[in-house]
């Protein structure tokens, strides 16, 4: 005969969903991103997340944590990222295809990120660079973004990971599985 577990004692033995940490400058459309892939629906509200926000999506045949790093208080929350990256599946840069002024300090946050946190995540995990905002008239290509991020670069910088950057749009959705795709095969996920 089978046995049923109560409530209390049926977290014990549920699975960690896989964490996929979100980050970027602000406004870049993670928040959009998350809500797309969560209900197929466009984020119509624009509110800026504070600190951290984290949401269950199922995607394909798995539950996948998300978790999106506000990109307003980013610098503050950079001695956070130790605690965020543990157990992570993989992780998203969020760019906005639009901005040419601040793609230099997208470079710059995303090095920090990149020295905060090396040594504490795995070597397998990937980095999706989503290229948002493609839709844009005038929005910088998925490879002029790889350029002027120098991912190149960040390879010789000790740091061997994979890297992929992805045009997106948020709106409609165009991009977003493919990139997640990309991501989660390359975290054996899929
Ligand atoms: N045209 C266009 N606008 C977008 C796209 N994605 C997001 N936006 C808009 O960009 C603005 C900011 O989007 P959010 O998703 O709130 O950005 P965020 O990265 O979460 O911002 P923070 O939480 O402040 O870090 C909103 O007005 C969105 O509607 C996109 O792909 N195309
Ligand atoms: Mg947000």
């Amino acid at each position: 005969m089978g046995m049923t577990l109560g409530k209390p004692f049926s977290g014990f033995f549920q699975q960690i969903e896989p964490r996929i940490v979100l980050f970027g400058l602000d406004g870049t459309g993670k928040s959009s991103i998350v809500h797309k892939l969560k209900t197929g629906e466009t984020l119509t509200t624009n509110i800026r997340t504070i600190g951290l926000e984290v949401e269950s999506i199922k995607y394909r045949d798995s539950t996948l944590s998300f978790w999106e790093e506000g990109g307003q208080l980013r610098y503050k929350m950079i001695p956070l990222w130790k605690h965020c990256i543990q157990e992570v599946a993989g992780l998203v840069f969020v760019v906005d295809s639009t901005d040419r002024d601040r793609i230099e300090e997208a470079k710059y946050f995303l090095n920090m990120v990149i020295d905060e946190i090396q040594g504490n995540v795995p070597d397998s995990v990937a980095v999706l660079v989503y290229g948002n905002k493609h839709d844009v008239p005038g929005a910088m290509s998925a490879s002029e973004i790889t350029n002027k991020l120098d991912l190149a670069s960040l390879r010789n910088k000790n740091w061997q990971r994979n890297w992929h950057t992805q045009s997106s749009c948020a709106l409609s959705g165009e991009g977003l599985h493919e990139g997640l795709d990309w991501l989660l095969k390359n975290a054996g996920r899929m």
